[in-house]
């Protein structure tokens, strides 16, 4: 993969790697470019073993200010049909291991799908989460009608798709879509050391775990808790699976090998 110009990435430290939007010009607008190599990035990522767990994160001003409203200008209906995002966004929402937003200031349109795509969001109490598409004339269209109305139910993601306003972190925190504030300057930080004490884990047991939580988004509850006892099931088959348990029982650290 060719080095990135729209993304700062970190060494893995601590099983972590961390992922910087970096397009200051434009409030980390999420162009072609951008998700393309983010969408890589994730792909070359995945068979990485020294990579537990991701950390997304933005500016201090933006995490990221939506889909690039110039490149969109540029598009007609056919352009939109056959837009190469569509790709990017599928292989982003594919990615298999935990990721992790670190959220402060502008999240919206796009950007605010876009932390949607991760498993947990952490964010400064000054961030703002919105979908303005609609004073577009536009609507969203990566998942902002359908991954918000889960996380904050049919009220409030009615009222932030179809009047465009923002919530605030403490709205967010409120309904569900986050999982903790923090002050701005530790927002990072605080993700890392999340995202650290996952990748702490077993790599499969937790893969297993975040594909099963994700499974209870697109089916019923019958359905979800077979799949939950098909992966409890399969992971029995794991050598880390008898190394958690007997080092629990020896009163000692498991030292997990990801088989
Ligand atoms: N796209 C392109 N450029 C942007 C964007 C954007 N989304 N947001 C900000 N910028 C640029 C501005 O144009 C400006 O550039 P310049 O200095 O060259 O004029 C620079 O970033 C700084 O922005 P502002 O001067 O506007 O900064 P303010 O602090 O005054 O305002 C706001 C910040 C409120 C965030 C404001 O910039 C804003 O409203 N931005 C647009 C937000 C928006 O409408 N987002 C939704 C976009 S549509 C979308 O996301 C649809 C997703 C569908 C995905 C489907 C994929 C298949």
């Amino acid at each position: 993969m060719s080095t990135p110009t729209n993304l700062k990435v970190s060494e893995p430290t601590k099983g972590v790697l961390t992922i910087t939007l970096h397009r200051p010009e434009a409030l980390n607008a999420l162009n072609t470019k951008l998700l393309e190599e983010l969408a890589d990035l994730l792909d070359e990522i995945q068979s990485n073993p020294e990579v537990g767990a991701v950390v997304i994160t933005g500016s201090s001003k933006a995490f990221a200010a939506g889909a690039d409203v110039r490149e969109m200008a540029t598009l007609d209906a056919v352009g939109v049909l056959r837009d190469p995002r569509v790709d990017h966004w599928k292989r982003i929402t594919a990615f298999k291991k935990p990721l992790i937003a670190a959220v402060n200031g502008f999240c919206l349109g796009g950007g605010c799908e876009l932390a949607m795509h991760a498993d947990i969001i952490i964010a400064g109490e000054e961030a703002k989460f919105g979908q303005p598409e609609i004073k577009l004339g536009i609507m969203p269209g990566a998942g902002g009608t359908q991954r918000l109305l889960r996380a904050v139910g049919k009220s409030m993601a009615m009222q932030m798709v179809l009047t465009g306003e923002p919530i605030s972190a403490q709205q967010a925190m409120g309904f569900g879509l986050i999982s903790e504030i923090t002050i701005p300057e530790t927002t990072v930080e605080r993700a890392q050391k999340v995202a650290q004490q996952i990748a702490r884990h077993a790599p499969i047991a937790v893969e297993m775990a975040k594909d099963s939580v994700l499974k209870a988004f697109d089916t019923d509850l019958a359905s979800g808790l077979l799949y939950e006892r098909k992966a409890f099931t399969l992971l029995a088959a794991t050598e880390d699976r008898n190394e958690g348990i007997n080092a629990f029982i020896e009163k000692r650290k498991p030292a997990f090998k990801g088989c």
